[in-house]
């Protein structure tokens, strides 16, 4: 390997007992949550994975190596750390050659899952379609890599600030499977339905091991995206949210907010105008995907050996 990947001590033992691992990212510390919270919320959710059996992998690129978990001391600097890169796709092997310091995305995170060999990854939810696309083209390149890397995402839903409509189509047309696991409604993020059937269904972590599995092993390329609702008493019903999702978008939109840029200024505008609900429901919801991604990395360990 001719770029630096370098694992966490807890990490590198995983990996040399053959024990499961779930991959977790970084854009949700620096640019998804406020600080103190951020970095509260990502060593709860390591210890949640911990909790159900598996070992968490937090992945940043810091000082030009890709890290494949961090130590507790690098968890807190990142998440203190101001002026810290968004990297996707585009720009990971970019941030790396310059030596430079970033949090992975979804798309991001899946690539280096991938790398690192961990098939199974934890975050809140995915990006996706944004309202106005038809004009902005703002699609989120998570999308893109559902469809080409085999890593199993447990979300809440693709985030309700986009289109959810287009955002499930686009995944149809790309060949992602969208499971939701025990309804048959998608969830929408802060809430724990939407209006939409989901197009798959299924009720336990074996289910969605074998899954992932049969379709590695029939050469589908790519990954699945498990929706994996809010815990009722955690959701913030959709009515409610609604009117603060229409009027963080306008204020976007009067802002000409564009780009990366779109998705952590509606996070934080959705924080304020609901004074501080929709992070505590984000929490919610992340750390019940950390719980149930412990869940089917341990089946695949289990239905691999
Ligand atoms: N889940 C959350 N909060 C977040 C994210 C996910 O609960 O902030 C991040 C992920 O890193 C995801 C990104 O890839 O938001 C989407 O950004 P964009 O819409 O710019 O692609
Ligand atoms: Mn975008």
């Amino acid at each position: 390997m001719n770029f630096p990947m370098t694992f966490s001590a807890e990490v590198a033992a995983a990996r040399a007992a053959g024990t499961p691992i779930v991959a977790l990212e970084s854009t949700i510390i620096t640019h998804g949550m406020p600080f103190p919270q951020n970095v509260e919320t990502a060593r709860i959710v390591e210890q949640d994975v911990r909790d159900g059996g598996a070992t968490p992998a937090t992945i940043a690129v810091m000082n030009g190596a890709l890290h494949i978990g961090l130590e507790a001391d690098q968890l807190d600097g990142l998440g203190q750390a101001t002026d810290v890169a968004k990297l996707s796709r585009a720009d990971i092997a970019a941030c790396i050659a310059m030596g430079g310091t970033g949090a992975t995305t979804v798309a991001a995170t899946m690539i280096a899952a991938h790398l690192a060999g961990i098939h199974v990854f934890a975050t809140g939810g995915i990006g996706g379609v944004h309202r106005g696309a038809e004009s902005s083209f703002d699609i989120s390149a998570d999308l893109n890599e559902l469809a080409q890397t085999p890593v199993t995402v447990v979300a809440a839903g693709a985030k309700a600030i986009l289109d959810l409509e287009k955002t499930y189509e686009v995944l149809e047309t790309l060949g992602v499977p969208v499971i939701t696991v025990g309804q048959d409604m998608l969830p929408a993020f802060w809430s724990a339905v939407s209006d939409m059937a989901t197009p798959l269904r299924m009720d336990t972590a074996a289910q969605i091991a074998s899954a992932q599995i049969t379709r590695t092993a029939m050469g589908l390329s790519g990954g699945q995206l498990i929706c994996n609702p809010i815990p009722i008493d955690a959701q913030i019903p959709a009515d409610v949210l609604a009117p603060v999702i229409a009027q963080a978008l306008s204020e976007a939109d009067a802002q000409s907010i564009s780009a990366k840029l779109v998705t952590p200024f509606l996070l934080g505008r959705i924080f304020e105008l609901t004074e501080g609900r929709s992070l505590v429901a984000n929490i919610a919801l992340v750390r019940n995907n950390a719980v149930l991604a412990a869940k089917i990395a341990g089946e695949m360990v289990k239905q691999s050996s």
